[in-house]
């Protein structure tokens, strides 16, 4: 049975205390399920998991601001044909990838990727897949940040196909909680994994030219008043004093200010007191079951809890759709193209 039906007219509250019981042995199903195996790798590299490890030491400390952006790869990866690395791949002349379509614009970390892609190159040529580097990158960028480690489970392979009108199955920033709940579910994934993978927000910056809908023009009324009412005001305020108006698409916002470094609880804190920066966000108080959530996150005395029910939604996320065995797809030897 699908955990995603089974969870569907449950309680938030509920599911939260029945995953405490589930987790390990669901975990475990849903990449059994998929295909894939924690020792993948275990004969034909065998030390891939601290390759990337130490890779991602050296990127973050490098570069702290990449935690955000190696996440979100990984999210839409996942999101576009599975997890199948076709969010890395160039266009063609014939064909143009997820890469050049809209949401693409706000995607970094690329250059990471096929850093750490080159590296096991060298350990195990043609081995390890690229989808499997960036679902390894994503579990190490949220660990390094001080959140929550979960297992990766392995042996996705790279599809040959990107293209970039199917970035519409991405939520866009816009979406409200019916849209949010139909495209998660689309993907397998219940409302409970979406206001628990929105957390994934504690991490990283956003554009202005995102949300500033909420701050100008908002009914295209024309005033000044004419702002998002789900939006605090005083956050409003200083919003607009960093995005000084719709068109900015430069302007980079801390979604969790002051902690945009660090995996924690505080995206619920925000989100609570209507600080959450795209409608996505607020809208997970129209709903009674994600409010709930968010405000027991938003106490700040379950963080624990949070971190496992990440730890447990990142394992669906990240088996959806992935291509397995010899048949299908490939390993790449460049992230950025087939073979
Ligand atoms: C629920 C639907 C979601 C929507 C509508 C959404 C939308 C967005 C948007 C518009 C940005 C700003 C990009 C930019 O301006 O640079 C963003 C950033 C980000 N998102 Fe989401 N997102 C969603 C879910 C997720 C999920 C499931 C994850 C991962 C678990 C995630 C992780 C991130 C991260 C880490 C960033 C920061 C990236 C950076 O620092 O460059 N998001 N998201
Ligand atoms: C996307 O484009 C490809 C070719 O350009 C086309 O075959 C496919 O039907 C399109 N898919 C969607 C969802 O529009
Ligand atoms: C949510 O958005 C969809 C379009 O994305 C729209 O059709 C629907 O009416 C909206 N629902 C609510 C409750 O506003
Ligand atoms: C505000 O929205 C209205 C209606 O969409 C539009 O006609 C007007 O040009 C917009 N004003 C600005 C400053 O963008
Ligand atoms: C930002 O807006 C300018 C002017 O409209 C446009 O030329 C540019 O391509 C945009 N950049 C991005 C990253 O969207
Ligand atoms: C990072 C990346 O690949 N960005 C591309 C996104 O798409 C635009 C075109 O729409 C390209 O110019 C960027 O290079």
């Amino acid at each position: 049975m699908k955990k995603s039906s089974m969870m569907a007219p449950m309680t938030i509250m509920a599911s939260v205390a029945a995953v405490l019981v589930l987790s390990s042995a669901s975990m475990a199903s849903a990449a059994d399920a998929a295909g894939l195996d924690m020792n993948f790798y275990g004969s034909t590299c065998p030390r891939v998991e601290a390759i990337v490890k130490e890779e991602m030491v050296a990127i973050l400390k490098a570069a702290p601001t990449l935690a955000g952006p190696l996440l979100r790869l990984h999210f839409h990866d996942c999101f576009v044909r599975g997890c199948d690395a076709s969010v890395l791949l160039d266009s063609t002349p014939t064909s143009t990838a997820e890469k050049d379509a809209t949401p693409n614009l706000t995607l970094r970390g690329f250059g990471s990727v096929q850093r750490v892609k080159d590296r096991l190159e060298q350990a195990c040529p043609g081995t390890v897949s690229c989808a499997d580097v960036l679902a390894l990158m994503a579990r190490d960028a949220v660990v390094l940040a001080n959140g929550p480690s979960w297992p990766v489970a392995l042996g996705r392979r790279d599809g040959r196909v990107s293209l970039a009108n199917e970035t519409n199955q991405l939520p866009p920033p816009t979406a409200n909680f019916t849209r949010l709940v139909s495209m998660f579910a689309a993907k397998g994934l219940s409302v409970r994994d979406l206001v628990v993978l929105s957390g994934g927000h504690t991490l990283g910056t956003a554009h202005c030219n995102l949300f500033s809908d909420r701050l100008y023009n908002f009914t295209g009324a024309n005033s000044l008043a004419d702002v998002d009412p789900a939006l605090d005001a005083a956050y409003l305020a200083r919003l607009r004093s960093r995005c000084r108006s719709l068109a900015d698409n430069t302007t980079l916002n801390e979604m969790d200010p002051g902690s945009f470094l660090s995996f924690d609880s505080s995206y619920y804190s925000l989100v609570a007191r209507r600080r959450g920066l795209f409608h996505s966000d607020a809208a997970l108080l129209t709903d009674p079951a994600t409010r709930a959530y968010v405000q027991r996150q938003a106490t700040g005395l379950f963080t624990a809890e949070f971190f496992r029910d990440f730890a447990d939604s990142m394992v669906k996320m990240s088996t959806i759709d992935v291509l397995t065995g010899q048949q299908q797809g490939e390993i790449r030897k460049k992230c950025n193209l087939v073979n």
